[in-house]
């Protein structure tokens, strides 16, 4: 790309990540076919203010494609962080507002740039804008999450890397108490919490050891573990990425999943003051959760037989960044799968669960997001995400209580939010063309068939058109959605299928017409159901970063296409039918 001239020096590799090949290719794929490996590449060329999505040919070190992209903002860069901090606490506005709350020592400032969001037409995507929060820290390695320089907002444009405008709203005293997480600082008086004694000693050793190694192998990046096969991927923007996911049964592999991955977060904060209501990260389309990656050769949690896979990522210039360790695969003890005492015998028979575990850390600013995929021995699967990190927080002046931001320690409270997954799957459940039926019970009317008023059944609707494959979760219905092949049959002549189960949390909390609720549309139903269609892969658009609304899921399904058909979300996951056949009347009796 450099030697094509068409690139300025002042070029941000914002993204470099596999262009993955068209599912047609890979499913008719053979090995020793040949094959031409691309790479997508994303570019904000500062000086001419202008995005680039660039297709390359790597083995053939040719540029396939050269697309401008208008009136949108890339990722913000880690790269970018840094810049943006030493810039903003070198601004003399900046110092000023800094100075007036009695801090002078400007290195111990924390400097995150929040992205900017879209709120009216100064916040138009032509310019790059960050707004930067400040924290302070009373030395290197103190919390400055404690200390919230409440009220002041710094503007900035990471094109031109200046501050536009330095807000602020009002002084508020800074926290009095440390905030601090280390054993030593926790018997500390000044700390929230404070634990004189230090912490627990309570626990003995508990050791988990597969002496034998390990019941999984490894090949490349395809994972076999007992009957499960998998090819565990990785992109800057998604983080862990499963292609080609299914089961063993009889000595041939059943496809389930063709493609699965988180498609977009939004992190909405519920407190209207003047520093935290633009609080609306979409932590994986404007920051990435893949780049964000721990690398885990520092610090890894799970037990047991681990291996881990690297995955490689680019800087600002466009060198590769090995995120050693980013991914951690093993096994755990699951409690039981199923049990049975015949009562009449003492026969006993229990079947321990044992599941398997994808996972990665990211760590975005003050908070971590773990993603957890799990594969379990009775074929199903399941995704998991812990919260987990440091609070976003503000400082309160003494009886300044507020609904929107409880109390959590001396002058400091942390504002209600909401993190919102997306998970988009595109199921293949014995083959690529499934349908999605919404199931759950109904209480049956009085009458003949229901004499005696105890009758309750079981219903299913298949979704027909998008409009309508908006769903949102009832547990009073213990509804659900199952995704079917009604081609392929089991024992009892009903069509395979999954379930998806949704677990019963809200919705968008935002209200209709707010500038979140337009731009977070994909979180205000639990599950979308789309035909299958490769560009429509991110839940809020492409280009979420200063994005004004509308994009994503809300602008696919506006065609209420048919689907017998299916991309469908649930529990804000949304999956897609694995098939790129138009489904006309005439295939549908097939
Ligand atoms: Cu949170």
């Amino acid at each position: 790309m450099r030697e094509s001239g068409r690139l300025g020096g002042e070029a941000l590799f914002v993204r470099v990540f596999l262009h993955e090949p068209a599912k047609s290719a890979v499913l008719a794929f053979r090995a020793g076919d040949p094959f031409e490996r691309q790479a997508f590449v994303l570019i904000r060329d500062r000086r001419v203010r202008t995005t680039y999505e660039v297709i390359v040919s790597i083995a053939r070190r040719a540029i396939l494609s050269w697309k401008d992209v208008p009136g949108v903002q890339p990722p913000i860069t880690f790269d970018e962080f840094l810049e943006c901090e030493r810039m903003v606490k070198a601004d003399p506005a900046w110092r000023a507002a800094m100075k007036k709350r009695g801090v002078t020592d400007f290195s111990l400032a924390m400097v995150d740039p929040w992205s900017a969001g879209y709120y009216g037409p100064a916040d138009d995507p032509a310019r790059r804008l960050v707004r930067a929060l400040t924290w302070i820290r009373t030395d290197e390695l103190d919390n400055g999450y404690a200390r919230p320089i409440e009220g002041l907002v710094t503007l900035v444009d990471l094109d031109g890397m200046e501050v536009l405008e330095v807000e602020d709203h009002a002084v508020v005293p800074l926290p009095t108490h440390d905030g601090n997480y280390t054993a030593a600082a926790l018997a500390n008086p000044r700390n929230v919490p404070h634990v004189p004694d230090g912490p627990r000693a309570d626990l003995r050793r508990l050791e988990i050891a597969q002496p034998e190694g390990p019941s999984f192998e490894l090949a490349g990046h395809e994972l076999r573990w007992q009957k499960w096969r998998v090819r565990i991927g990785f992109t800057p923007r998604e983080g862990v990425v499963l292609h080609t996911v299914g089961y063993e049964d009889g000595g041939r592999v059943r496809p389930i999943l063709y493609r699965a991955s988180l498609a977009e977060m939004v992190v909405p904060y519920g407190d209207p003051a003047p520093t935290h209501w633009r609080k609306n990260a979409f932590d994986e389309g404007e920051y990435g959760v893949g780049m964000l990656a721990n690398r885990l050769e520092l610090g890894c949690d799970c037990l047991g037989e681990i291996r881990y896979l690297d995955a490689v990522v680019s800087d600002g210039h466009g060198e590769p960044v090995i995120l050693e360790k980013a991914v951690c695969l093993h096994e755990e003890d699951f409690g039981i799968l199923w049990k049975h005492t015949n009562f009449r015998t003492g026969q006993v028979e229990v079947r321990r669960s044992r599941r398997f575990v994808i996972s990665s850390i990211a760590t975005v600013g003050n908070y971590e997001y773990g993603f957890y995929w799990y594969f379990y021995q009775d074929g199903s699967m399941a995704l998991e995400v812990k919260l987990t990190g440091i609070m976003s927080t503000r400082a309160v002046a003494a009886g300044d209580g507020s609904p929107h931001s409880p109390a959590i320690a001396p002058g400091l409270a942390a504002p209600v939010h909401q993190h919102l997954f997306c998970a988009r799957l595109d199921p293949a459940i014995d083959g690529p063309m499934n349908e999605v039926h919404e199931v759950e019970v109904e209480t049956m009317a009085a009458g003949a068939d229901n004499p005696w008023g105890n009758g309750f059944t079981p219903s299913a609707t298949r979704l027909e058109r998008e409009l309508e494959a908006r769903r949102d979760a009832d547990p009073a219905r213990s509804r659900a959605w199952k995704i079917v092949n009604p081609a392929v049959r089991n024992a009892v002549d009903e069509p395979v299928g999954y379930k998806l189960l949704p677990s019963a949390t809200p919705t968008l909390l935002a209200r209709e017409g707010s500038f979140i609720a337009d731009r977070a549309g994909f979180a205000t139903h639990n599950l979308w159901v789309t035909p299958y269609e490769p560009s429509e892969r991110r839940a809020a658009g492409d280009h979420p970063n200063q994005h004004k609304g509308g994009d994503g899921l809300p602008r696919w399904t506006a065609a209420d296409r048919s689907p017998v058909l299916l991309e469908f979300r649930i529990a804000n996951v949304y999956a897609e039918r694995g098939s790129s056949q138009p489904r006309g009347p005439g295939s549908r009796k097939e």
